[in-house]
């Protein structure tokens, strides 16, 4: 109910007009009382809603209010993000969905918080998910694909943080292979896959992707290689926004992987997007690390690197790629 009430008056925002408490409970089939006390919760939110004896309810302003009923409202997509879980604070949004996963919770799931008190990157790494610095969201997807394929989604995901990025804050990012997001060299959003498997099947896929939006610091270990859309462009991003933007994104790249299982309709954009392409990369491989200079991804998602006049390919998830200047 918060949703449609919240929708009607997103309508009328910036017009003269008042949505008249009556009009509210015919449409929605509940008491005055109901309606106000709705209306009572957004204002606490931080919603400016005016009320006017024998007018009713207008919104004036909405400000950076991060909740799940703005991101719900923001939404263009049909399925991703239409079961939404907003937390104040979780351990990792990865985990909450992994157990929203075991508990029965639909495909395009999305789990978003506020703060995670134990943000995971890869590897047993921690991901800094501080209050209010970012968003810290989760898409759990049951693809009917086999496992070998669901790396691939780390970098469906990268394009649709790329895209959000640009359609939020109005800035290009490039994306890392295979899963960062960086602006100007440094780090602004990292993207975990897990998944959970048998055999030659997938249960459940989940995608974390961690945005610094309006952190203004980091952490000393993290001060070099980490930036936030807040630091890069001087300005204040909504958070609701951006997870709504990479959210309606991440579903129209999603839906182009699901036509073909690969990156077939994506590499080309992918490419174009792609920070260390045509330049010289270290490839951090467990038989041992080796410079070449990077062409791309091919359609199955794989880094080609030419290294003494031959071509490698250089799978997710097995090795990680550095830049022999700097982080990028
Ligand atoms: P990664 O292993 O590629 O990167 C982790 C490394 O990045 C850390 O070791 C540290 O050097 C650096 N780092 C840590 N925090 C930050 C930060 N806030 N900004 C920039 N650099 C940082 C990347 O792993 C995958 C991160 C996924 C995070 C999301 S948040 C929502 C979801 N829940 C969860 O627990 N993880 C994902």
């Amino acid at each position: 109910m918060k949703t449609k009430i919240l929708k009607i008056l997103k309508i009328l925002k910036g017009t003269p007009e008042y949505v008249s408490g009556q009009e509210l409970c015919t449409h929605l089939g509940v008491s005055r009382t109901a309606v106000w006390k709705v209306i009572r919760q957004l204002q606490e939110e931080g919603y400016e809603i005016e009320a006017k004896r024998n007018r009713g309810y207008r919104l004036r302003e909405c400000g950076d209010v991060y909740t799940g009923a703005e991101i719900e409202c923001l939404l263009n997509t049909r399925q991703a993000g239409r079961n939404l879980v907003f937390l104040e604070q979780v351990d990792s949004t990865n985990n909450e969905a992994k157990r929203q996963a075991e508990q029965g919770a639909p495909d395009g799931t999305l789990v978003v918080a506020l703060e995670q008190s134990g943000g995971k990157g890869r590897r047993g790494r921690s991901w800094v998910s501080e209050r209010g610095a970012g968003v810290w969201m989760s898409l759990m997807i049951r693809p009917d694909i086999l496992p070998e394929c669901a790396s691939m989604l780390t970098l469906v995901a990268a394009m649709a943080v790329e895209a959000g990025i640009r359609q939020a804050a109005g800035i290009e990012g490039r994306i890392k292979w295979p899963n960062d997001v960086v602006l100007d060299g440094k780090k602004v959003c990292g993207i975990l896959t897990e998944m959970s498997t048998e055999m030659e099947s997938i249960h459940y896929v989940v995608v974390g992707i961690g945005i610094n939006v309006g952190a203004r610091e980091f952490p000393e270990e993290i001060r070099d290689v980490a930036t936030s859309l807040r630091l890069y462009t001087g300005k204040d991003v909504r958070r609701a926004v951006l997870a709504a933007a990479v959210t309606d994104a991440w579903e129209i790249y999603y839906e182009k992987f699901l036509k073909t299982m690969d990156l077939s309709l994506l590499a080309e954009e992918y490419n174009r997007n792609l920070v260390n392409i045509g330049r010289e990369v270290r490839v951090m491989a467990p038989e041992g690390a080796y410079s070449g200079i990077s062409h791309g991804i091919n359609d199955r998602g794989e880094l080609l690197v030419e290294t003494e006049g031959k071509i490698k390919n250089v799978i997710s998830g097995e090795v990680s790629v550095r830049g022999i200047y700097g982080y990028v």
